[in-house]
Parts: C-alpha cells; sequence; structure tokens
C-alpha cells in the first residue's frame, strides 16, 4: 500500500494575469470551498494550508515578443519557486491551487531544482488541452498561461524571470501531455521539434488513458523518476467541468480523468502537482471546483470504486 505518513502542504496562487479572461485569482478560495483539504485529510494525511503566496515585486522585466504583463508573472514565478522548493526540502508535498498555469513555471522551477539536487530524475505530466508551449515569439496572444512548458523545458525568450539559483530545467522527453486537442501551428513545430511526447484526446479515444499511462509509468519507474503532475481543469471535458476560461469541446470524461488519478496514486512517484486554471466566476454552482477537489483526492488515494486499487503491473 502507498503511504499517507507525508505531509501534504496546500498553496494558493492566486494569479490571473496570464489568462485570457479575469477570474482564476479565486480560484485558490472556490478549491478550499470545495474543501480540497479536508478532503485529503479524510484520507489520513496531514495537511498543512499555508494560505495565498504574494508575488515577488519586479520591476522592469520586458521579454522579446508577445508576453503580456511578463514583471508580475515573473512575480509570482520567482515566489512560488522559492515556496514550492523549501516545502520540498522540508519532506512535504506542494500543491499549488492556482491561479492560471503561468504559476508552474515557478511551481516546475521548485521541483526540478529540489530534484537537480537530489539526484533524482523529474517527469512532468501535463494533463491539459493545450500544450502551452509557446515562447513569447511564436505566442498568437502574448497570454503567459500559453507558454510554462516551454518556460521549463528551457525555450529561449524567458531570460530574466528566474535568479541562478532557478535555472534547473525539465528535459522536454520528460515532459508528457495527455488530453491536448487545442495546439498553435508554431507551438506544434516547437513540440515536434523536442521531441514532447503528446497524448491528444484522438489517441485516447483509441487507446483509453490506461495504455499511454501505464507505458510512461512503465519509463519513470525504469528511471527511477519521481513525478510532478499538473492539471489544468480545461483537461477535463466542458461537460464535466465548466468552469475553465479556455473551454474546449471534446475533453476527458469523469472516469478518464479518475483513472489517471488512480493510475498515478498507485505508482507512489507523484511528488507535487498544481491544480490550475479554475475560473469561478464561469463555474456552474461549484461544479468543477468540486471535480477539482475530487481529482485531488483521487490523486492522493481515494478510489470512488468499491475494489482497492490494484498496484500498477
Ligand atoms: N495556445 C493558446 C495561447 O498560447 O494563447 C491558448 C493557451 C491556453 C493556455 C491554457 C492554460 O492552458
Ligand atoms: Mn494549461
Ligand atoms: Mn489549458
Ligand atoms: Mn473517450
Amino acid at each position: 500500500p502507498v503511504s499517507r505518513d507525508r505531509r501534504l502542504a496546500l498553496l494558493g496562487a492566486p494569479v490571473e494575469s496570464g489568462a485570457s479572461r479575469r477570474g482564476c485569482a479565486m480560484g485558490p478560495a472556490a478549491l478550499r470551498v470545495a474543501e480540497i483539504g479536508e478532503r485529503l485529510r479524510r484520507l489520513g494525511y496531514a495537511v498543512d494550508d499555508h494560505g495565498d503566496v504574494a508575488p515577488q515585486p519586479v520591476e522592469g522585466l520586458e521579454l522579446p515578443g508577445k508576453a503580456r504583463d511578463a514583471a508580475a508573472i515573473a512575480g509570482w514565478a520567482r515566489v512560488l519557486a522559492e515556496r514550492t522548493y523549501g516545502l520540498l526540502q522540508d519532506g512535504a508535498t506542494p500543491v499549488v491551487l492556482g491561479g492560471d498555469h503561468s504559476l508552474a513555471m515557478g511551481s516546475v522551477a521548485g521541483v526540478a531544482r529540489h530534484c537537480a539536487e537530489a539526484g533524482r530524475e523529474l517527469f512532468v505530466l501535463w494533463l491539459d488541452a493545450h500544450a502551452d508551449f509557446n515562447t513569447p515569439s511564436t505566442s498568437p496572444s502574448g497570454n503567459m498561461h500559453g507558454m510554462p512548458v516551454a518556460c521549463f523545458c528551457g525555450e529561449d525568450g524567458f531570460d530574466g524571470v528566474f535568479d541562478d539559483a532557478f535555472q534547473a530545467r525539465v528535459g522536454p522527453a520528460n515532459v508528457a501531455m495527455v488530453g491536448v486537442r487545442s495546439i498553435d501551428e508554431d507551438e506544434r513545430t516547437l513540440l515536434r521539434k523536442r521531441g514532447v511526447e503528446v497524448v491528444d484526446m484522438r489517441a485516447i479515444d483509441e487507446w483509453g488513458v490506461a495504455a499511454p499511462m501505464r507505458e510512461f509509468l512503465r519509463r519513470v519507474k525504469s528511471r527511477n523518476g519521481v513525478i510532478h503532475v499538473s492539471l489544468d481543469v480545461d483537461f477535463l471535458d466542458p461537460g464535466v467541468a465548466p468552469g475553465a476560461g479556455t473551454a474546449v469541446p471534446g475533453g476527458a470524461t469523469y472516469r478518464e480523468a479518475h483513472l489517471i488519478m488512480e493510475l498515478l496514486y498507485d505508482s507512489d512517484r507523484v511528488v507535487s502537482a498544481d491544480i490550475v486554471e479554475l475560473n469561478p466566476f464561469l463555474d456552474d454552482r461549484g461544479r468543477s471546483a468540486v471535480v477539482l477537489a475530487e481529482m485531488t483526492a483521487s490523486l492522493f488515494g481515494q478510489t470512488i470504486l468499491a475494489r482497492p486499487a490494484r498496484p500498477v503491473s
């Protein structure tokens, strides 16, 4: 059985200027109303809610190309890198509550630094309708929530976001994207060039989620790696989770999403997570907040099925 004597650390990051629409700043509050902490405590974990972080003040950062509000986004990224790194160094499991997906520039930077220092290979599982692999020079919108993966994979165009302490990167081959169904042209070219694994919704419809997930987990295990899970609400079908600012039809079903979480829990290799892009202003009576809170509980061992979870072969 997978240990539950870990301490889980909730960290709110009410950032929204990376997104195209306002509203994600209310995400952490909505996830707390959905009892995300209490659900995890009921599973037996010690859960510390550290409240919401405040961004570092950053003056005059200009990124070449289109990157709206780059200085402010960098301010959030820097504080999140420091905090997630510190929590992992203290032996806790950070769960960052967003806020828009630009926050992952910071959370993953912190996890990557910890893993580099601990000599553990880091893999990132990106659950999203989008690849978030744009750079300031490829982005069609300049919205930085479409850029975090390119940033932590070390693509050009993000100089100055972090100081020297947080230069650790994730290799593009160590990123697996699941649920993708909306990619920009230049983004697609860059993804191919870098060899990022993209399990799009077509692949899920043909193979289901279990086969690609088992392959990913086998690779992680073969490298004795650890996993950072980044869950974007728009990974789910909008019918399941309407509270998304960049919703795309044809997303993961409720069960496909839960199965991914259950397989991740069985792997016992998840060291950190982001739960992002929830926009309560667009939600339907908190439905999406509850689904995300349930998904997080599944990620840490709550099974909604009768039989006990079987270990991944
Ligand atoms: N690819 C589009 C862009 O870069 O503007 C849309 C990105 C949406 C990103 C959301 C967080 O997943
Ligand atoms: Mn995203
Ligand atoms: Mn998305
Ligand atoms: Mn399907």
